[in-house]
């Protein structure tokens, strides 16, 4: 056998890898690191694959499928390594699986060959702050952290060149976990859960079972650390029988969030992490902090190094991302928030009223889960992209609604109806693909046209 049952890929085995994408190009590089055969098969015709993107692999032997991907051509592997984005429940892959080939991502690698320890984040919304606060606490400790998975490093990447880290520090997307095989962190923390990606799993449920695969093939000793106060980690948790830690209001948890501060318990000792001047003293940020700190002091951060990196950090890129004051209305960037869950918290941060800006390509999200933040919160709804009818008849008689033909077109809108005082907020609970080519373009494009309302002469005040 030239692949084994533990994934080893062995001199000569054909190894196809579909979707030639972050997560598919570090594939590559490992699987002919291993001396495999490789097949690629992205859907991208030729002329898109940018150069960069195949430079790396100038002189390798590869053999190409482009424009398409085929049954006939990937069942000339003995395995398929699946991008993330790439849906398991496709007919293709069922077909694939049909003839007997074996599916795996990138985490279903990680149980065999990483022998140092592992932490792993997954939940809807935070999972990119909660990873990066917990591998920013291990470095303080002085650790050599391998920081990736869905924040933008494949785990290949780790596999293909694993010396120089003692830990590995993962946020691992609902997609990554459907085909995470054995996958089995060392800690497990699940932040939160609400509907989100169901075109890709089908439905709530599935989306559900998809991340409580973080927890299935974890072994005496692990440790889970869960949201106790989301009603939908509570459920899913009571299936789970081994070690869990909790976070939340409850004087019971672990981690429990009170005020602006997270006590921690820990053999009846308490430790007090104070937020309340830090970035992340508001209700998303302790929510995020808890699981952080917890994670970090089991493995053996002290309370010094954990307090110095949460007095330190700044919000990150595209998640609630101060823009400017410009005529007394202050504009945020949350273009990451891509489900309606990730609406809802954004706008519980806010006590301004707020017009927002949302819409773009739909995931199959139920936009009336945002009747009451939006009667809450919102004056004004500016709706663009291809989700705009489905949003306008969901939320059409909750609030004022104006559609928008471009982010310039959405931002201007937006700036003529906010009155000073008030928030423009970017929070589309849609993916960006229908106008943009991620996420990060789409924030990036808002902050530019933000920008350009600034007249030349005009100081920008907070
Ligand atoms: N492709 C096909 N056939 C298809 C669909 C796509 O061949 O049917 C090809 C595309 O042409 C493209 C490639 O597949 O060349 C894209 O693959 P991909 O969508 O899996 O994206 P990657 O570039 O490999 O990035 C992936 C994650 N993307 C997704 O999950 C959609 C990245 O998460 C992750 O950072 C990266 O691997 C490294 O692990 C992004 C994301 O949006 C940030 N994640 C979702 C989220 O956070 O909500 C889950």
């Amino acid at each position: 056998m030239i692949v084994d049952n533990k994934l080893q890929i062995l001199p000569g085995a054909k190894v196809a890898v579909l979707g030639f994408g972050v997560s598919g190009r570090a594939a590559v590089k490992y699987a002919l690191q291993q001396g495999a055969e490789v097949f690629v098969s992205d859907i991208r015709p030729e002329e898109n694959v940018i150069v960069q993107e195949t430079d790396a692999f100038d002189g390798d032997d590869i053999c190409w499928e482009r424009g398409k991907n085929t049954v006939e051509f990937l069942a000339q592997a003995d395995i398929v390594i699946v991008s993330p984005g790439i849906s398991v429940g496709s007919p293709l892959i069922d077909e694939l699986r049909f003839k007997g080939i074996t599916i795996a991502g990138e985490l279903a690698f990680a149980d065999a060959r990483i022998n140092k320890p592992i932490v792993a984040v997954t939940g809807t919304n935070g999972k990119t702050t909660v990873t990066t606060l917990i591998g920013g606490m291990l470095k303080k400790a002085g650790l050599r952290v391998f920081i990736g998975g869905n924040i933008g490093t494949s785990l290949f990447e780790y596999l293909s060149d694993p010396k120089g880290y003692d830990i590995v520090v993962l946020e691992v997307s609902s997609f990554q976990l459907a085909t995470a095989g054995d996958f089995s962190p060392h800690v497990a923390v699940l932040l939160n859960v609400s509907p989100d990606h169901i075109d890709w799993h089908g439905s709530f449920r599935k989306y559900c079972e998809a991340k409580m695969k973080i927890f299935s093939c974890q072994k005496n000793g692990d440790v889970s650390i869960i949201n106790g106060d989301d009603p939908d980690c509570r459920r899913l948790s009571e299936k789970k029988v081994s070690d869990i830690l909790f976070f939340g209001v409850d004087k019971k948890f672990e981690g429990r969030i009170s005020e602006s501060d997270v006590v921690l318990s820990a053999d009846g000792e308490k430790e007090v992490y104070r937020l309340g001047s830090t970035s992340l003293k508001n209700r998303i940020g302790l929510y995020n902090s808890a699981p952080a700190i917890i994670t970090a002091r089991r493995l053996g951060c002290t309370q010094l190094q954990i307090q110095s990196v949460l007095d330190t950090f700044s919000s990150l890129e595209h998640r609630m991302e101060y823009v400017a004051n410009i005529g007394g209305v202050t504009y945020y960037n949350d273009s990451k928030a891509t489900n309606t869950g990730a609406v809802a918290a954004a706008l519980s941060q806010l006590e301004e009223k707020v017009v927002l800006i949302a819409g773009g390509r739909h995931k199959g999200d139920d936009y009336s889960l945002l009747i009451q933040s939006v009667v809450e919160r919102v004056k004004t709804l500016v709706v663009i992209g291809e989700s705009s009818d489905s949003i306008e008849k969901a939320l059409g008689e909750t609030v004022d609604i104006v559609r928008a033909k471009s982010m310039k077109d959405a931002v201007g809108k937006a700036a003529e109806i906010a009155d000073a005082g008030d928030v423009v907020l970017l929070s589309p609970a849609c993916s960006s693909f229908d106008m943009f080519a991620g996420y990060d373009q789409r924030g990036r494009v808002f902050k530019e046209e933000v920008k350009a309302l600034r007249k030349p002469d005009e100081m920008e005040t907070r």
